[in-house]
């Protein structure tokens, strides 16, 4: 870590400390998202770091933005992945937007004031993206989206959507990306879902009626949406492992620290060698994954489209996390399966890891494409 990672760290560590921990069990419990949290964290500068600051943003990096959301996500996942979203959200309208969008939409979102949300997933289409039937039908000055979309992360406290359409015929070339504002006609939300982890960042469904979009709206042109779409995606997949680091990162000190004190035989667990191996395991695997990470986070600073990195490393991270976090609970035997230990939350929280931004399997079939390509 440079001196500016540092830092970054260390101020996080203590926001969170002070900020996120003394609610994070009430709030699990009740699903209770707290917009002051999010706002101060943007005041700090951390709700649009990879911007460019003519935008609002920290004019950072992906490798300084990584460190920043595995801190988050010690101590709770479900920022981390609001900022996550609504940063990838912030890099497609930067990247693929024009100058008046940029204008329009960053600066509120940099500034943490607004979240964004990205809206790609529907009840037919969920791997396989491209086969989306939400539409855009042209009319005069715009579009008129009907359909709906369907595990909308920040979906209600979002106020920028990105949302994926189809304005032209079948498949991927079909598609287009618009920029979409809560409350105007025709937006609704549907049912919120219950849970296994991440609760509190809601998900939930997203209608369309009639709903009429400005053609100024449309970001690049029609027929690009699903290139934009995967574009975010790349970077997307890149943070949701460092989240997955994160939450290993917990996994791990709560497991050493549990396991020196909690005594059994008339000595620490931790002298067992049987644990010893596990929590080497943990912690060996979790600096794999962040060195994946870091690779692809560099590569992505570096403007490259590391796109079969992006999948290695949150396909990496995102296992290892699961294996982690279970390993975590059985360390702590009969507590960790209570919510008297974070450990229990840590499991439920890695799980959608594996599937969100594409789940590992597709990372696998996108790797494997790479391998074929290369070939
Ligand atoms: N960046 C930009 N463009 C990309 C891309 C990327 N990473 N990956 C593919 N594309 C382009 C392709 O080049 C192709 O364009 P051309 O026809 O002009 O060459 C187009 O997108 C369609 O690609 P492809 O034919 O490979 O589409 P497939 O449906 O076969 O495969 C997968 C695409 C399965 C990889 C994609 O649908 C996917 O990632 N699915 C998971 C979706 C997801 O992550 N959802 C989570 C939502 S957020 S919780």
């Amino acid at each position: 870590m440079n001196e500016l990672q540092k830092e970054l760290t260390s101020q996080l560590q203590k926001f969170c400390q002070s900020k996120i921990e003394p609610h994070i069990e009430h709030d699990d419990a009740n699903e209770n998202f707290r917009m002051e949290i999010f706002q101060e964290l943007g005041a700090l500068g951390f709700c649009g770091m990879t911007i460019s600051d003519q935008y609002g943003g920290a004019g950072l990096g992906y490798s300084d933005f990584c460190i920043a959301l595995e801190e988050i996500a010690k101590h709770s996942p479900s920022y981390a992945v609001t900022i996550s979203v609504s940063t990838m959200v912030q890099g497609i309208i930067e990247k693929f937007g024009n100058e008046d969008q940029k204008q329009k939409y960053l600066p509120a979102l940099t500034s943490g004031q607004v979240i964004g949300a990205f809206c790609l997933s529907e009840s037919g289409s969920g791997s396989d993206a491209k086969a989306l039937k939400t539409t855009a039908k042209r009319t005069e000055g715009g579009y008129i989206l009907n359909g709906s979309k369907m595990w909308i992360t920040s979906a209600g406290i979002a106020k920028t959507y990105v949302v994926m359409a189809r304005t032209g015929g079948e498949g991927a070339g079909g598609v287009s990306a618009f920029i979409v504002e809560d409350g105007i006609e025709g937006f609704s939300y549907g049912k919120k879902e219950k849970k296994m982890g991440w609760k509190v960042s809601p998900t939930r469904e997203i209608l369309f009626q009639n709903c009429f979009v400005p053609e100024e709206n449309l970001i690049k042109a029609e027929g690009e949406g699903f290139k934009v779409a995967l574009g975010g995606l790349d970077a997307g997949r890149v943070t949701i492992g460092s989240i997955a680091n994160g939450i290993s990162a917990r996994a791990l000190s709560e497991s050493v620290r549990y396991s020196l004190e909690r005594q059994q035989f008339d000595q620490p667990i931790f002298n067992f060698q049987g644990l010893q191996f596990m929590m080497a395991d943990m912690a060996t695997e979790l600096e794999a994954a962040r060195l994946l990470v870091e690779k692809a986070a560099s590569l992505l600073d570096a403007g490259e489209v590391p796109s079969k990195l992006c999948s290695m490393a949150k396909l990496k991270a995102t296992d290892v996390c699961m294996k982690v976090t279970t390993d975590a609970v059985q360390i702590h035997g009969g507590v960790g399966y209570t919510a008297e230990y974070p450990v229990e939350r840590l499991m439920r929280d890695a799980k959608v890891l594996q599937i969100v931004e594409g789940t590992n399997q597709i990372q696998r079939v996108v790797i494997a494409r790479h391998l074929k390509k290369e070939n």
